[in-house]
C-alpha cells in the first residue's frame, strides 16, 4: 500500500510515519508534501492542507489522526465520496475521563479555598459536599462520553447523558433527543450541576451553549468543555460566571486556538484554561487502530469509525 502522512506538526508527522512503517513494512509511507510515484492509496492526517485533497485523487480513504473530524469536513477540495475514518478512543477516553474527574474533584473538595487558606495559615474545615449534590451532565454519549460517565459513576456521582441516537448506558439517566428539541435539552440541563461538553462540532452543536441554554443549568453549576470551543458562546459563559449562575469552568478548547493573549478567559478568576491537552492522540494506540481499519478496508470487511457526512461525525 502507498500511504501518505500529513500532520500539521512536522515532528508528529515523522512519528506517525515511523509507527505505520513498523506495522506495515511492505508499504511505502511518506510524509506530505513528498509525492508517491503513483499517488497514495490512503492518507493519515491531522489538519491536512487543502492541497492534499486536490493532488491525491486516488485515495481510498482518509484516516483522521484524532477523534474530531470538523477540521477535515469543512475542506472545499474534499471529494464528497471519500470515506473519512476517525480514531475511536485509542487511549483518549481514559485521558478525558481523568481530566474531567480531576476538574470536578478539585472543585468539589474545595481545593482553591484550602489553597488560599493555607497561604494565610488558616485552619478552618469547610462544609463537605456529597456526590449526590453534583449530578454530572454529559452532552454527547459516544465512546468518549461513556468513558467519562463510567469514571464518575464509579465515584458515586449521579450521571445524566444527552444523546441524539437512542442508546442505553448502564447507570446513566439518558436523554435521547433525535429531533434536537429544546425540551429534552432543557430537562437534561436542569438535572445537571456539572455540564461536560463531549459532542462533536456540527451545524447542530455550533453555538449551542449560549446564555439562554446555560441558564437551564442548576444555579451554581460548573462547566467543562473538552469538545470544541465553538459549542460554547464564550462571552455568554463569562456573563453567567460573573452573575454567579455558574460557579466555575474548566476549558480545554476555545473558539480561537491558541487562546489570544488578551482574551478575558485567561484572567477570569473562576476559569481554568488548559491548551487543548485533555486528551492527546497516543501514536502507538492510534497506529494500531488505523492499521487494523486499513486491513479491514482492503479486505472488504466492515470498518467502524467511518464518518457519516450528513451528521458530521
Ligand atoms: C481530537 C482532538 O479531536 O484532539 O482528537 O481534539
Amino acid at each position: 500500500m502507498r500511504i501518505l502522512i500529513a500532520h500539521n506538526v512536522a515532528r508528529l508527522a515523522l512519528a506517525w510515519r515511523d509507527a505505520i512503517t513498523t506495522r506495515l513494512p511492505q508499504s511505502t509511507v511518506v510524509t506530505w508534501p513528498e509525492a508517491l510515484d503513483d499517488l497514495a492509496d490512503y492518507a493519515i492526517g491531522w489538519r491536512p492542507p487543502e492541497a492534499l485533497f486536490q493532488r491525491e485523487r486516488r485515495l481510498k480513504a482518509f484516516f483522521v489522526a484524532g477523534a474530531g473530524v470538523d477540521q477535515v469536513l469543512t475542506m472545499r477540495s474534499l471529494d464528497p465520496r471519500l470515506p473519512i475514518i476517525r480514531l475511536e478512543d485509542a487511549g483518549m477516553g481514559r485521558q478525558i475521563a481523568q481530566y474531567c474527574v480531576h476538574q470536578v474533584l478539585d472543585w468539589y473538595t474545595k481545593r482553591n479555598a484550602y489553597e488560599s487558606q493555607q497561604q494565610n495559615r488558616i485552619w478552618k474545615p469547610l462544609p463537605v459536599g456529597t456526590p449526590a449534590e453534583w449530578p454530572i451532565g454529559i452532552f454527547g454519549l459516544g465512546r468518549l462520553g461513556q468513558h467519562v460517565a463510567q469514571a464518575f459513576l464509579s465515584l458515586g456521582f449521579p450521571v445524566h447523558g444527552y444523546t441524539r441516537s437512542a442508546r442505553s448506558v448502564e447507570g446513566v439517566r439518558v436523554y435521547v433527543d433525535a429531533e434536537g428539541t429544546e425540551k429534552a435539552l432543557a430537562a437534561f440541563l436542569g438535572a445537571s450541576r456539572v455540564l461536560i461538553l463531549m459532542a462533536p462540532l456540527t451545524i447542530d452543536t455550533r453555538d449551542r451553549f449560549n446564555a439562554t441554554r446555560l441558564r437551564h443549568l442548576q444555579a451554581g453549576s460548573y462547566v467543562i468543555n473538552v469538545a470544541r470551543g465553538e459549542l460554547l458562546v464564550e462571552n455568554d459563559l463569562i456573563e453567567l460566571l460573573d452573575s454567579g449562575h455558574l460557579c466555575g469552568a474548566s476549558l480545554d478548547v476555545f473558539r480561537e486556538e491558541p487562546l489570544p493573549v488578551d482574551h478575558p478567559l485567561w484572567r477570569h478568576p473562576r476559569v481554568r484554561v488548559t491548551p487543548h491537552t485533555a486528551a492527546v492522540t497516543l501514536i502507538p494506540e492510534g497506529a494500531d487502530q488505523i492499521v487494523a481499519k486499513m486491513r479491514d478496508f482492503e479486505s472488504g470487511r466492515p470498518v467502524s469509525g467511518v464518518v457519516d457526512r450528513r451528521r458530521g461525525y
